[in-house]
């Protein structure tokens, strides 16, 4: 349950929050000092790597906006102590999650792909695939679906409508198994040259995956209890890796939704490309796309040009979301 603040408590939290506003231009116009990226943050401490690969502990200075995984900053080291994250550089992405009470909070920044990983078992969920697409869509940032754990699949799984769904919107799916190396150098291929991020539930085996790419790093990995059906060493922040043949990955702790409150309805139309790319055709230029006359989108789902799965996914989005 969200915490509940006192009056006095909102009170101070605001006026903070003007000060941080107030103070913010002095911030960004503070660039000297020594670059680097964040690799991970955790609590008001954050793992800066600069130039020769040296990872330098740090504190944000106190007017500074929340850090993530993947910033760039500058940071200035000082005598004897912890060195200070002075600026953030300019952001191309910002994903963002869902914190307490549903505040979206900042996640990881600079992403140029979402690599969305499910596991064959149980059954993945498309639903949470469109709602993690629509997020992708918005970020301007190429989406990459992973079926992992493919070696416990069975007779009944049916992999390849699952790979075709998504491979005939054009998206890029891949198959994997950590026991297939075969897959894993296909993953690594495709993580060339670009900094990604690992989304999925907890336990679709994010860490395993990365784990795979690595020589020497041994990321905690979570084995899911029968009982539970929770990971138990289930990653708690995300963490930035450089990968041997080039590209980041930034490993992610298991969330169900990013990026999905307080969007609109156009935002919802954007993630789904084959409906974005249709709806100026339709007899009116409002077109909700429900139950009016002349709806191309309701004529392209009954021809079968869209999915319906896919239109249900588009509804009940824009239904939860907006
Ligand atoms: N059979 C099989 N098991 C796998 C595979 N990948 C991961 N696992 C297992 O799945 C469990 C969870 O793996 P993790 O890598 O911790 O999952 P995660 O997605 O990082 O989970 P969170 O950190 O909680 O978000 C572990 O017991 C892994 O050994 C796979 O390809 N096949
Ligand atoms: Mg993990
Ligand atoms: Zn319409």
């Amino acid at each position: 349950m969200a915490r509940r603040l006192t009056q006095k408590q909102q009170r101070r939290i605001k006026t903070n929050q003007q000060q941080q506003l107030e103070q913010h231009d002095d911030i960004h116009a503070d660039t000297t000092g020594i670059t680097g990226r964040v690799i991970t943050n955790f609590g008001k401490t954050a793992i800066v790597e600069i130039e020769n690969n040296e990872l330098v502990r740090c504190h944000p200075r106190q007017n500074i906006e929340q850090i993530v995984c993947g910033d760039n900053v500058i940071i200035q080291k000082l005598e004897n102590q912890d060195a200070v994250v002075t600026a953030i550089l300019k952001r191309t992405t910002l994903l963002k999650k869902p914190g307490f009470g549903g505040k979206l909070k900042p996640m990881a920044a600079n992403i140029d792909q979402v690599v969305i990983v499910m596991a064959i078992k149980p059954v993945p969920n498309l639903y949470l695939i469109d709602r993690y697409l629509v997020a992708t869509e918005n970020l301007q940032a190429r989406a990459l679906i992973i079926i992992n754990k493919t070696d416990l699949a069975d007779d009944d799984t049916d992999l390849n409508s699952l790979l075709n769904e998504y491979r005939e919107l054009g998206y890029k799916v891949l198959p994997t198994s950590t026991t297939d190396s075969l897959s894993t150098t296909a993953l690594k291929a495709e993580l060339n040259k670009r900094t990604s991020i690992m989304v999925g539930l907890s336990g679709v085996g994010k860490s395993s995956l990365i784990n795979t790419l690595l020589p020497q790093q041994d990321i905690r990995v979570g084995e899911v209890s029968a009982a539970s059906g929770e990971g138990t060493h289930t990653t708690t922040s995300s963490m930035l890796y450089h990968l041997p043949d080039g590209g980041d990955i930034i490993d992610s702790p298991g969330v169900r939704d990013f990026g999905l409150w307080n969007t609109s309805v156009d935002d919802v139309l954007y993630g789904f490309k084959e409906i974005r790319d249709l709806a100026g055709q339709c007899k009116f230029s409002n077109c909700k796309h429900e139950v009016e006359p002349g709806c191309v989108i309701n004529q392209a789902v009954d021809k079968g040009l869209i999915s319906r799965i896919r239109f249900n996914s588009y509804k009940k989005i824009i239904q939860e979301y907006t």
